[in-house]
């Protein structure tokens, strides 16, 4: 309990469409020696806490409220956990409980019952709670002011002069709180950063991306694909904001506008900051649409059968550092290409064979359950994963870079600095068998998603593309059993013989 790694994870589910150490140690400012982020903004590298093994934000540090990890109990002098006194009897419930338990109060109820006793206090102050209640309240129609809670207050009721003062808390150890303190604090580590072991290329035909990558269902870095876009030397937030300010895009559960989104972005400290991700952003600001074309490799579109009807397919996505898509794959077994137009981004994959660690798909592939942030998973998981025979594809793709995401793959994307990306979707000859086979599972009502017409979705596209495509189902089809026909011929020969000394080997 005592190590850092021991830290408890908390898992949470996504649905398909994230010690020892006193946090008051160290409150100088100073920077480690020899320690060089390489993603760190200039104003963050001297504006750092230091605690051993790992560096924090030095956002408000008060807003821990002093709250310790439990490992920490066990070397206090008095072993008294305040935590425990002052929730009377809740206090045998574990902190997630708690906090579910406080998340049924409204934000009235939630300010009476911080002024109980100190614990009530801590657990009541979780800015989670008071981000949830903002979002339920006030929909996209917030501003952000440092804190959800302050947020909240200043949005339902704007006449009320609430201090936001904290106060400390002696002798308060959760893990929980604790960790979510952290993760909202933490810097990335130089080392989560280092490993770049993606293939690269530059300038490859269509031919070669097809027969080297798309076939063979590997992720690829292509670099200078996207070099002619208007977007790449144009788009950044003073841009965005100026054409389509105050147009409503798509922020997790609520509609924002972009100049409100970028209000918060520029403000936020947060564990899991709001994405901004867009499926109608063309539609709702076509000079967006205009100012970027799909790059050569990614042209045969196949769901473009479904006009009007085709699950939604492309994204823009913003976000401040700090923000990214925990572990999941790409929906209705599609593959797709994600090209960063502004600042960068650390990527992590994995096969679709190899489950992430730390994440938990349910059998039917409907929900994953896992950790918290990308941040809480590098922290517990991130020295796993690299120790496996199967190591994860990993690499940070910056601003006019391209990442080819294969059907099936596992992957988690981490905004390094404020960024802005386009990502699509999409169906190549490539994939088609897998799309078709994915959509008539006999679950297709909860595992297809990006439309609302979801058990028709086969027919439909099989309908679609016999007509305009006829024969090239039943073609690839061919083609498919023919190579699994050779594959089993070879796999059979293969432990027939024993290819590493050349002799034949044949046993009964
Ligand atoms: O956050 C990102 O840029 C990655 C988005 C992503 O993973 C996806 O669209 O599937």
């Amino acid at each position: 309990m005592l190590s850092f790694r021991a830290l408890l994870s908390r898992p949470r589910k996504r649905v398909k469409r994230k010690h020892s150490i006193k946090p008051k140690c160290s409150s100088k400012q100073r920077s480690l020696r020899g320690y060089d982020p390489p993603f760190a903004d200039e104003g963050e590298a001297d504006d750092c806490l230091e605690l051993p093994g790992f560096r924090l934000k030095s956002s408000d540090p008060s807003r821990s409220h002093g709250v310790q990890p439990l490992g920490n109990l066990y070397i206090s002098p008095s072993r008294f956990n305040s935590r425990d006194a002052g929730l009377g009897g809740l206090s045998v419930l574990s902190d997630d409980l708690v906090i579910d338990i406080l998340g049924l109060l409204d934000g009235a109820e939630l300010g009476r019952l911080s002024l109980v006793s100190k614990s009530f206090y801590v657990f009541c102050r979780h800015e989670p709670l008071w981000r949830n209640l903002s979002l339920e309240s006030l929909k996209g129609e917030f501003l952000f002011t440092g804190s959800w809670k302050s947020t909240y207050v200043s949005g339902c009721y704007p006449h009320f002069r609430a201090e936001d003062g904290c106060v400390e808390v002696r002798d308060f150890y959760s893990d929980y709180l604790f960790q979510s303190w952290l993760c909202a604090n933490v810097v990335m580590r130089p080392e989560w950063l280092k490993r770049d072991n993606i293939v690269r290329r530059r300038g490859i035909s269509l031919e070669e991306f097809i027969s080297c990558f798309e076939d063979l269902n590997k992720p690829v870095l292509l670099e200078g694909c996207i070099d002619g876009w208007a977007a790449l030397g144009r788009w950044d937030k003073e841009y965005l904001v100026h054409i389509a300010g105050d147009k409503k895009f798509a922020v997790g559960p609520v509609d924002m506008s972009l100049e409100g989104y970028y209000k918060y972005a520029e403000s936020t400290r947060e564990e899991r900051p709001l994405y901004l991700f867009d499926p109608k952003f063309a539609e709702k600001v076509p000079v967006l649409g205009s100012e970027y074309d799909v790059p050569i490799y990614f042209r045969e579109d196949l769901f473009s059968v479904l006009g009007d009807e085709r699950p939604d397919y492309r994204w823009i996505i913003i976000g401040p550092a700090g923000s990214g898509s925990s572990f999941h794959i790409d929906p209705n077994s599609t593959s797709a290409w994600n090209a960063v137009v502004k600042g960068s981004k650390k990527w992590v994959m994995f096969p679709p064979d190899v489950v992430p660690p730390g994440v938990h798909p349910s059998a039917d592939g409907a929900e994953v359950a896992c950790p918290v942030s990308i941040i809480e998973w590098f922290m517990n998981f991130y020295e796993v994963a690299r120790s496996w025979e199967k190591k994860p594809v990993e690499c940070i793709c910056k601003a006019g870079e391209v990442i080819f995401v294969p059907n099936g793959w596992w992957h988690m994307v981490f905004n390094l600095e404020e960024s802005i990306a386009i990502t699509q979707n999409y169906v190549s000859r490539s994939n088609l068998l897998n799309v078709l086979d994915f959509l008539k599972q006999p679950n297709a009502q909860e595992l297809v998603s990006g439309t609302n017409d979801r058990i028709n979705l086969y027919d439909k596209f099989k309908n679609a593309m016999e007509a305009k495509f006829p024969g090239t189902i039943d073609e690839l089809r061919r083609k498919a059993e023919e190579k699994a026909i050779l594959q089993r011929k070879q796999s059979f020969w293969d432990s027939a013989t024993d290819s590493k000394v050349g002799a034949f080997k044949f046993s009964f």
